[in-house]
């Protein structure tokens, strides 16, 4: 078992100032695979100090300057993809081809996005008298969860160094060692000293520490609703920029005439893989009442391919959840819904029954949901389909808008230009239109309680810039 016990702060692996050992569990066996420093306010000090240090001159660095060690990065996440891909097996629980298709592929695809957004920025515009400058934000504290741990390193880390910020990543306690492989490669990638920075530890102590550091400029934070709400007040008082990508409860609206059948099976697939543990998932599946029973049938079919199982196999399409605390989380949301009157026709609470160890959630599929019980208005974060009737399309509207967030969804109808008028009404920021591909150049983000600001893209890129307007 490997033992950590330093940080990565100012260009280099130093020993954690006082934190006790943080053990990183393998979800699958639920064995002690690895032990991180906890680290401490101290650590987040340091950390912070070195990315001021270095922010003045990284930020007046130009575009040719970062793009070198920037492609370096880039290169070096593709070298290790199989290294990422097993290390978030180990610590997440996402199984082998998940892991490598998407845990490991996705952050690769996001830092060659901004290589090409950073080439073609323009970083300077002439808007009547005045020269418009986007200088950099400063430092930046990021901090991170442990559903797709590289891919919401590289979303916030890879845009902020394009922008010329330096930054201080606090990642998730569950998956920390993803996050040191991707200092390692920060590292070798040759980025000025100090200019990115790791510092490992619980989020009540090391993230709320950097959080509310005077010395950070901007918070970009991914995680819970309740915990963004916190950082927001912590960016109020300290007049911060803040991103919070927060939860979801995102609808998948199948309108008549649709192809029902792709529908459901799409709507699996995003719901099911990472055993649900995606804020954008289609949670809540919207089909008109005449189809219902056909829907409900085509889901219970479709959960049966997601049988959860070991993720060192090829043939699994879904592990465990990340931990026994998520575990619960679902089961109890599982056994709440049954008992407001859902009707089980996929899975359950129980482990399956071949799974003794880990932490296994079965694929499940609650019908006969309505809009406001539990189940269809907070975000569950695991394997958990509800089936939602409704009358007609304002009825739809109606129930999709009727949660407190708005991050994603979907929309299927037979006459494309149908369901982007459809999807033009629903309080989201990014829907699939008869199942639409994932665009890393779009931006990302949250309606209402979802969230405040985007990544990805040319907009996430912006997030970590301010504007300078000079009149002459
Ligand atoms: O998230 P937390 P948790 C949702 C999902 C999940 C639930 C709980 O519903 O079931 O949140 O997950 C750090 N100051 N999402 O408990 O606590 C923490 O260390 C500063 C949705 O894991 O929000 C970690 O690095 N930082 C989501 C990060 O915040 C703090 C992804 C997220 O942890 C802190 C994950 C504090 N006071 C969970 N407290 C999404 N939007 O994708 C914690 N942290």
């Amino acid at each position: 078992m490997q033992q950590y016990a330093d940080q990565y702060i100012d260009g280099a692996w130093r020993p954690s100032l006082g934190g006790t050992p943080l053990e990183v569990v393998n979800p699958a066996t639920e064995q002690v695979i690895a032990t991180v420093p906890a680290g401490t306010p101290a650590d987040i000090d340091a950390a912070v100090a070195a990315a001021r240090a270095a922010a003045r001159a990284w930020g007046a660095t130009s575009r040719e300057e970062r793009l070198m060690p920037l492609t370096r990065l880039r290169d070096g996440l593709a070298a290790r993809q199989q290294e990422i891909a097993e290390t978030v097996l180990a610590e997440q629980g996402s199984p082998i081809g998940f892991a490598t298709a998407v845990q490991a592929g996705l952050p690769l695809v996001v830092a060659s996005s901004y290589l090409e957004i950073l080439a073609g920025y323009e970083f300077q515009e002439r808007v009547g008298n005045s020269t418009v400058f986007a200088e950099p934000a400063g430092v930046v504290a990021a901090i991170t969860p442990w559903n797709y741990p590289l891919h919401q390193i590289v979303a916030k880390v890879v845009p902020a160094l394009a922008a010329g910020c330096t930054v201080v990543l606090k990642p998730a306690e569950d998956t920390p060692l993803v996050a040191r492989l991707f200092a390692e490669i920060v590292a070798a990638a040759g980025f000025p000293d100090g200019v990115f920075n790791l510092v490992t530890g619980l989020g009540t102590v090391v993230g709320a520490a950097l959080a509310a550091h005077p010395e950070v400029d901007l918070i970009s934070f991914t995680g819970s609703t309740a915990v963004g709400r916190a950082i927001g007040e912590v960016a109020g008082r300290g007049v911060k920029r803040v991103a919070l990508e927060l939860g979801g409860k995102s609808a998948n609206v199948v309108l008549p005439g649709a192809d029902l059948a792709r529908a459901v099976n799409v709507n699996a697939a995003n719901v099911f893989v990472n055993s649900g543990q995606t804020c954008t998932a289609w949670t809540r599946l919207l089909v008109h009442q005449d189809q219902y029973e056909e829907a409900v049938a085509l889901a219970a079919k479709a959960a049966a391919k997601y049988q959860a199982g070991d993720p060192t196999s090829a043939e699994t399409r879904m592990g465990p959840v990340v931990s026994a605390k998520q575990r619960a989380r679902v089961r109890g949301y599982i056994e709440g819904g049954l008992a407001q009157g859902a009707r089980l026709v996929a899975g359950g609470a129980e482990a399956p029954a071949d799974l003794p160890n880990g932490y296994y959630v079965q694929p499940t599929v609650l019908a006969d949901v309505t809009p406001e019980m539990t189940v269809a208005q907070e975000e569950i974060f695991g394997p958990v389909l509800s089936i939602l009737a409704y009358r007609d399309e304002e009825h739809a509207v109606e129930i999709a808008n009727g949660t407190e967030y708005g991050l994603a969804g979907a929309v299927w109808a037979a006459d494309e230009a149908r369901a982007v008028a459809f999807a033009r009404r629903l309080d989201a920021g990014q829907l699939d239109i008869n199942g639409g591909r994932f665009n890393p150049l779009a931006p990302f983000g949250g309606y209402k309680a979802s969230g405040v600001g985007r990544e990805l893209g040319r907009h996430g890129l912006e997030e970590f810039l301010q504007t300078k307007a000079l009149q002459f």
